[in-house]
């Protein structure tokens, strides 16, 4: 298993489930800083020639909410995704297109202003996931209540993006509290670390 990777963006994702799962992994180091994205050949692991992107013996994988999917399944017995008779099943999956199709879009709509028709614009408005995400997660540790998934995963990092690099989403109580729980993940701390230890 490949994890094609640049420090600081949103491979932590990807590095993230990993280090939950504990299953062996390369890690090659794209650096995207130096255009390393553009060498021949990277666009048949990656389309867009973007991180991160997998490589599981032969298969490849892009696009950050997809692997994070695709080993959550995988790796069912690490806990991270439901079974499939699980009823927790369909919340997940509910939870994980809305991190990885909601949230980017809301954010870059707010972050540059622009108006957009509520009713036809898949996220509503920026308020309207905002306000969704605080109800998801005040009342209880995870998405799926008690019980951390590969969608805390994807929300977690989203949410960072849009509130420490975007500046856009709100320091919220509820917010602060969900990304804390997170950070106290000793599989966040290790995946924090190769991060920062690669920048
Ligand atoms: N939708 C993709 C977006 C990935 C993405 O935008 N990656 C950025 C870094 S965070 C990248 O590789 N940029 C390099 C480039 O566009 O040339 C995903 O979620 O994996």
């Amino acid at each position: 298993m490949k994890l094609y990777w640049s420090p600081h963006t949103r491979s932590i994702r990807v590095l993230w489930l990993l280090e939950e799962i504990g299953c062996p992994y390369d890690r090659v180091l794209v650096d995207i800083r130096q255009g390393e994205q553009k060498r021949p050949g990277f666009d048949a692991i990656s389309p867009l020639r973007k991180v991160p992107a997998l490589e599981d013996d032969g298969v490849h994988v892009a696009e950050s909410g997809a692997i994070c999917a695709y080993l959550a399944d995988k790796f069912i017995g690490a806990g991270l995704a439901p079974r499939l008779d699980d009823p927790l099943r369909g919340p997940y999956q509910q939870w994980m297109y809305f991190a990885t199709g909601n949230m980017e879009p809301a954010f870059f709509q707010a972050a540059m202003n622009l108006e957009v028709p509520e009713m036809q614009a898949g996220w509503g408005s920026f308020d309207r996931c905002i306000c969704a995400i605080e109800n998801a997660v005040s009342e209880q540790n995870w998405l799926l209540g008690a019980r951390f998934s590969a969608a805390d995963i994807l929300m977690v990092t989203s949410l960072y993006y849009g509130m420490k690099i975007m500046n856009i989403v709100p320091e919220k109580p509820a917010f602060l509290a969900y990304l804390s729980r997170a950070a106290a993940r000793p599989a966040f701390q290790r995946a924090q670390a190769i991060d920062s230890g690669a920048a």
